[in-house]
């Protein structure tokens, strides 16, 4: 299992928190996501055999918001 950070911008409130751990829960792969809405950084735990974090940016910019690996 492997673990990244992203960082994610536009973040505002708790709607967003929420959807930013779908998104990214949607991703094949993604075992476990943590949103911290304060650091604008979501932590997610993956299977680096099914999930690529470029799937994972994708997923959060499909939603309007932006991230980057940290
Ligand atoms: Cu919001």
């Amino acid at each position: 299992m492997d673990e990244i950070l992203l960082n994610i911008e536009g973040m505002t409130c708790g709607h967003c928190v929420m959807t930013v751990t779908r998104a990214l829960q949607g991703v094949t792969g993604v075992k476990k996501v943590k949103v911290d809405l304060e650091k604008g950084i979501a932590k997610v735990k993956f299977n680096s055999k099914e999930a690529t974090i470029e799937s994972m940016i994708n997923a959060v910019v499909e939603f309007g918001y932006k991230a980057t690996a940290v």
